[in-house]
């Protein structure tokens, strides 16, 4: 079984695999290690708006949504308001226009990547550890765990960009202080083209725990390139009196050569210059720029820089001596003066002592094969957190550790509904704060009419996703007494209407509060499906028996693909896996056709010369010229089938390629062929 990871950035994907030798990166057919953030679709791949990227953060966002409207107009493709009100993704597809959910869309990338690592494996890839950003919700990351499933991986982990940063840095480190000793505080910094993320880790042999993380999701590479774009389209607007906006492939072109200009300003401090020829009206354009303007132009985006390392350090409580290092990673982290205030804020010199560009994916490799049965490696315990507070009617507190599942007690006579939700809107990402409406279902009364204490599980998987994953009713047993456990505190805040405190922060301490009094009166105790017998609460008081009995839960509104419609995609990416293999089959053939052709014509005037009588060389020569017209003729768009025919004529020619004697024979077999 191969144990992979893959870093899907927002621009740039890298696959890493696990071997026994360590971990390494995969190249891609191009042998590059880096493969763009696209996905190109069939037939159509000069065309421009079927080539579909910066699609990373429309998982799970409604098409209303503001992120969304803010990036239509930049996109080459066009989106479209799904039925779920979700977006959808409108590309020509086989001759058709077909909107695509962005699952598909990221599916499509996915299923790409598959290929790329099993090509490079020589073996099936299934098992993977995929990267998200550490502020993705649950609707983002629940849409992500659908695209695996569409691309027939099994995704053991979703793992947070920065933690799997945090991993790759930490398993190797052999001076890790031991658990008993004061843990080893790294923060870890991703800069990458469209956000800004960092966490801070503590560290002891064989451990990592997340004290704090904190984001600009808005914040990356991209928006320096923005600047860029937008200074030069004044400035050629004013020189040259072009409208660069009007016109998408032009924006596009400028784009790329501003992306390439950052880059170069990043090593040089000297003017640069940017050329574009024929860039719109026929008209060569030019410019320059220097690392000072560049700064100027960039001050707002650079001052962003500072907050959330901030936000990060009052959240672990650290002071700034007790951080040990501080790691960078991402591209957009070479920026000079990025790199400065980062520096400067900490009091040090940033570290750069991972891969820049391939950390995220290394880290994903090796939570992989920790969490593979099939992979030997040392163990190394991993404690993420929840980025933002999660109510349900009351919950959990921010950075609270994750995975994690809670009982809680309600006390009930009838079917009762719960509403989880993130408690701090304002520090969402998007403005849709649902996470799902969970019923709890046939609750009844107990036989003697009072409230049944039902016991609820609630859950953060691996994969940061909100659940309530199991209820129980107990039943008091006839004639065993009162159930013991006390009354809590919590009862009387369900019964309440706790949804309109939970948005104030005054309120937000008593959710924590709320969530402490909960660990310490559940420990350790957790709904086991089943019936089962339930010791009671307190150790030394009667034991009372309870009979335990499983509630069935239905999950509305969560913010996920229907599993039948899962399945239709499943099956449908299938097809276009095909359809593609197909298209790859048939362009092969009709290439085949045309190398022929020209390999041919070659060698009729080398090394075929004087084995070839005039008359069949012309004749040769013609009907190479024939071809060659109907390639592009009609044999422009034919069936696989039709080029294979043609080209037999070359599979002949090859048998007979060391025995040249045979080819006034072959002449007539081609002939016969054509
Ligand atoms: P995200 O993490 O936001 O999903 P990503 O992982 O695709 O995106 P990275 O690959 O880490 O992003 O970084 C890409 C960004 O880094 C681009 O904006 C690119 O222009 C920028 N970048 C790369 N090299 C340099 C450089 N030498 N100087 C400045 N910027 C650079
Ligand atoms: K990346
Ligand atoms: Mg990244």
């Amino acid at each position: 079984m191969s144990v992979v990871g893959i870093d899907v950035g927002f621009q740039n994907c890298y696959i890493a695999v696990a071997r026994s030798g360590g971990i390494e990166t995969i190249a891609n057919e191009y042998s590059d290690r880096c493969t763009p953030n696209k996905t190109l679709f069939l037939q159509i791949i000069t065309n421009f708006k079927n080539t579909i990227h910066g699609f990373k953060k429309f998982h799970g966002r409604a098409f209303d949504d503001p992120y969304v409207q803010r990036e239509k107009p930049m996109l080459p493709y066009s989106l479209h308001k799904l039925a779920s009100g979700n977006t959808g993704i409108k590309v020509r597809y086989l001759n058709e226009d077909k909107v695509f959910t962005i699952e598909q869309v990221t599916a499509m990338l996915l299923t790409k990547l598959k290929e790329t690592s099993e090509s490079a494996l020589k073996k099936p890839v299934v098992d993977c550890v995929i990267s998200v950003p550490s502020f993705f919700t649950d609707a983002e990351r629940r849409s992500v765990m659908d695209a695996t499933q569409i691309a027939g991986l099994n995704c053991l982990r979703l793992i947070n960009d920065t933690t799997a940063v945090a991993l790759a840095y930490g398993i190797y480190k052999q001076d890790l202080p031991t658990p008993e000793e004061k843990p080893r505080n790294v923060v870890f910094v991703d800069l990458g083209h469209s956000s800004f993320q960092l966490s801070i880790s503590a560290f002891n042999k064989g451990k990592l725990k997340i004290l704090a993380t904190a984001f600009d999701p808005y914040l990356g590479g991209r928006n320096f390139d923005e600047v860029l774009v937008e200074h030069f389209c004044e400035e050629f607007k004013a020189r040259y009196k072009l409208n660069v906006k009007e016109n998408p492939r032009a924006l596009l072109r400028l784009s790329q050569e501003c992306e390439k200009l950052k880059k170069l300003m990043s090593a040089n401090c000297s003017d640069l210059p940017i050329n574009i020829e024929c860039f719109m009206n026929d008209i060569d354009v030019t410019g320059k720029m220097n690392r000072v303007q560049f700064e100027e132009l960039c001050a707002s985006l650079l001052m962003r820089v500072e907050a959330p390392l901030k936000a990060v350090m009052e959240q672990s409580k650290l002071s700034r001596d007790e951080i040990y290092a501080v790691e960078v990673v991402g591209g957009a982290t070479r920026i000079p003066s990025v790199k400065e205030r980062i520096s400067k804020f900490f009091g040090k010199d940033v570290s750069t002592t991972l891969n820049a560009d391939e950390a995220v994916a290394r880290g994903c490799a090796l939570q992989c094969a920790i969490m593979s049965p099939a992979f030997k490696v040392r163990e190394f315990s991993i404690t993420d957190v929840v980025p933002f507070p999660i109510t349900l009617q009351h919950l959990l507190s921010c950075n609270h550790p994750a995975p994690f599942s809670k009982v809680i007690t309600f006390h009930k006579k009838e079917p009762f509904d719960l509403e989880a939700f993130y408690s701090l809107p304002q520090e969402l990402p998007y403005p849709d704060i649902r996470i799902g409406h969970f019923s709890v279902q046939n609750v009844v009364p107990q036989p003697d009419g009072d409230s049944s204490k039902v016991k609820v599980k609630v859950r953060v998987n691996v994969h940061g996703i909100f659940s309530v994953s199991s209820a129980s009713l107990m039943e008091k047993q006839k004639g065993e007494g009162e159930d013991t456990e006390p009354y809590t505190p919590l009862d009387f805040i369900v019964k309440g209407n706790y949804t309109s405190i939970c948005m104030s922060c005054e309120s937000l301490r008593t959710i924590i509060r709320v969530g402490t009094n909960l660990s310490k009166m559940f420990p350790t105790k957790e709904g086991v499906p089943g019936e089962k017998q339930d010791p009671g609460a307190g150790g030394s008081k009667p034991k009372v028996k309870v009979k335990s009995t499983d509630l069935p839960i239905l999950a509305n509104n969560i913010r996920q693909l229907d599993r039948g419609v899962l399945n239709d995609f499943v099956e449908y990416e299938g097809q276009m896996i095909i359809q593609d293999k197909l298209e790859k089959e048939r362009n092969d053939a009709k290439n085949a056709v045309e190398e022929y052709v020209y390999d041919l014509r070659d060698k009729l005037c080398s090394i075929y010369e004087k084995y070839t009588t005039e008359e069949d060389s012309n004749r040769l020569t013609l009907m190479l010229g024939d071809t060659e017209n109907w390639l592009y003729e009609e044999g422009e768009d034919q069936a696989k089938q039709v080029y294979v025919d043609k080209a037999s004529i070359s599979r002949l020619y090859r048998e007979h390629e060391d025995r040249p004697r045979a080819f006034e024979e072959m002449g007539k077999k081609i002939q016969l062929y054509m």
